[in-house]
């Protein structure tokens, strides 16, 4: 193995670093890096995450062995945590064997370690940030793409949802402060006032905050059609549970973060009754091609998987082909990562969750949005609509 260029330059006290273009002259590792919360209350999407690229990997990874390339996943754990994520980013730009990044989780995370891999040219897959910034951004505009869709489509279909099949009149929002959860919000809340709905109250709340009692006493008296959460199933399935301990029987309508069996485990499946959420990943009932996918991750993990993890599976298999060109190219002798993120635009093809294609800005060209009726078991969540942008 021979690293033909990565150097790390220190310029006006800004650690600046170019890798990597590495020559395969011999069997070179290189590496899918998951970067996701695999700890704390989000883990357990982190860890579909995780385990989709892993199948990607099995699946895919042969498809880069003539270049001389083994393939494998590194899984980093961003915790949730920006600074976290961006100290994380610091280190895998200097790792010339890592051709590019699946993930993250939250936009939030998401922003601030784009600006570090951009540095680098080390190309991002999203299969979960809906923040529309996450794509809109000069400084990070050859790197970062994502596979799912955006919440200012996301915001105005819960919305559309909400009035017409809900009829509601009267609602709350809530955010829990993140790049995702406000952005969120602000989307629903903006299409809401405008569709003439009364919003009674729009706050938001810390995402680490546990008691929502200050805000559900209110609720009590004021009987809000809708309670809208822009937030992650982790506090989402705690607002719902005391909610229901207050006797409020206001619908629970969120975005993508509420899809996760978690939100059941959390609130008690006793307590999902006129619970929704819109989500850009599909419910797997809705994708016949990932029948053999679900086994297969069943088998390994022992685990059902989600929406994100075939969104995950879809995002890596992107990321091999547009390398696999890379190295078709430059006729086995070298991959490069400004060159696999350039090649990360032109892929299309048909992936589980569907067509996999990214317009010039890293958007996903075909985004589908469903609205999911959640049951008293993941299993039973039924699709209530399907929203294709
Ligand atoms: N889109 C749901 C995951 C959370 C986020 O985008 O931050």
């Amino acid at each position: 193995m021979r690293l033909k260029a990565s150097f790390i330059a220190v310029m006006f006290g800004v650690l600046s670093t170019t890798a990597a273009t590495i020559a395969l002259s011999a069997p070179q590792v290189l590496k899918i890096v998951t970067h996701s919360p695999l700890s704390g209350a989000q883990s357990t999407t982190g860890e579909t995450i995780k385990f989709g690229t892993q199948l990607a990997v099995d699946d895919f990874g042969k498809i880069l062995e003539p270049y001389n390339a083994k393939l494998v996943l590194q899984a980093e754990d961003d915790q949730s945590n920006p600074t976290v994520g961006v100290a994380n980013a610091n280190r895998l730009i200097g790792d010339a064997s890592v051709i590019g990044i699946i993930g993250h989780f939250n936009s939030g995370v998401a922003m601030a370690t784009t600006e570090v891999y951009a540095k680098a040219n080390l190309v991002m897959i999203s299969p979960a940030n809906t923040n529309p910034k996450i794509t809109e951004r000069a400084s990070t505009s050859k790197i970062a793409n994502r596979v799912c869709g955006r919440d200012d489509v996301q915001g105005p279909a819960a919305q559309s949802f909400m009035s017409s099949h809900l009829k509601a009149k009267k609602i709350y929002v809530i955010n829990d402060k993140t790049a995702y959860g406000s952005g969120l919000a602000q989307e629903f809340e903006k299409a809401s006032r405008k569709a003439g709905v009364q919003v009674l109250l729009s706050t938001g709340v810390d995402e680490k905050e546990t008691d929502f009692s200050s805000i559900l006493n209110r609720a009590v008296i004021e009987k809000p059609d809708v309670i809208f959460f822009g937030g992650i199933y982790s506090q989402g399935g705690l607002l719902l549970k005391q909610m229901r301990q207050k006797h409020i029987e206001s619908v629970l309508l969120g975005g993508d973060g509420l899809d996760s069996a978690e939100l059941q485990t959390i609130a008690g499946a006793a307590n999902i009754r006129n619970v929704y959420f819109t989500s850009v990943a599909m419910p797997l009932n809705q994708l016949p091609k990932a029948k053999s996918f679900i086994e297969t991750y069943k088998t390994k993990f022992k685990k059902s998987p989600d929406g994100f993890a075939v969104a995950s599976y879809d995002a890596a298999h992107a990321l091999i082909l547009a390398t696999a060109e890379s190295l078709k190219a430059k006729k086995g002798q070298a991959v490069d990562r400004a060159d696999i993120a350039a090649n990360v635009r032109k892929v299309n093809f048909e992936g589980l969750t569907g067509t996999i294609a990214f317009d010039n800005k890293g958007d996903i060209k075909a985004a589908r949005y469903v609205v999911i009726e959640a049951g008293a078991t993941p299993a039973q969540n039924k699709t209530a609509a399907v929203i294709t942008k």
